[in-house]
């Protein structure tokens, strides 16, 4: 089955989802290893591998091991075009809509477009909405777009229908990797309560706690991986928490 028609049986079945991603540049293969085998073990639904600055060529690899070690569908989430990698499951075509950086929104698509089509991977179009957070993040200053402010509900509402009714089949606020400041709770309640799509939340999620307000107040997927690079045991925990 495909992801995207996983998450969304997920949804309808009530049932939230947890990403957990990993950065091919900070994770070591017995790193790989171990956090393949301990979201095994958690039940975690998705890996999504991608960083916004990659600075090895270590995507591939990764991929593989994740593929070895799990069979839990492995995600591209790219920070660039040049993150297209066959050996995954499927890939979030990520269309930066909180932004006004024509490259970002467009322009990255369109060089792109060849090589997704010939890598045969699942590609699911995705809304990607960057929240303030309280600090600069290497995805908000490589995107060189701003960001939705943290108290503007409506403006990220807004965004979210846009990309809905232009055809995205999933919408993800980020507040950015290592953010502060998480989404608030009122923002998350406010996009999902206007949207039909799932909706990805991720960013600066550190406890199990704030994984399940997040799912509590709509988030329908989590995504951490910051959290995990110190402590790879967390994943049980916050696996957990979203199943709850
Ligand atoms: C970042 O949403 C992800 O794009 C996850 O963020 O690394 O802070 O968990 P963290």
């Amino acid at each position: 089955m495909n992801v995207y028609t996983t998450i969304l049986e997920k949804k309808a079945k009530g049932l939230k989802q947890f990403a957990v991603l990993i950065d091919p540049d900070k994770a070591i293969p017995e790193e790989i290893e171990r956090i393949a085998s301990i979201s095994n073990d958690a039940k975690v639904d998705y890996f999504f591998v991608g960083g916004s600055l990659l600075t090895n060529d270590h995507l591939g690899k990764c991929i593989l091991l994740l593929k070895q070690h799990s069979n839990i569908p492995v995600v591209i989430f790219p920070g660039s075009s040049m993150q297209i990698n066959s050996n995954a499951d499927a890939i979030l075509l990520l269309s930066l809509i909180s932004g006004r950086n024509p490259e970002m929104l467009i322009g990255k698509h369109v060089v792109s477009a060849p090589y997704l089509r010939d890598s045969k991977l699942e590609i699911i179009p995705t809304g990607y909405m960057l929240i303030e957070s309280g600090k600069a993040t290497t995805v908000l200053y490589m995107s060189n777009s701003q960001p939705i402010p943290s108290d503007k509900d409506e403006i990220a509402v807004c965004t979210a229908m846009a990309g809905e009714m232009l055809g995205l089949k999933l919408i993800y606020m980020d507040a950015g990797s290592g953010a502060l400041n998480p989404v608030s709770a009122s923002m998350i309640k406010s996009v999902q309560s206007n949207i039909n799509v799932p909706l990805i939340v991720g960013g600066g999620i550190k406890t199990p706690e704030k994984a399940f307000e997040h799912c509590q107040n709509g988030a329908d997927l989590v995504v951490i991986g910051n959290a995990f690079e110190k402590e790879s045991g967390l994943i049980k925990e916050i696996a957990f928490a979203v199943k709850q």
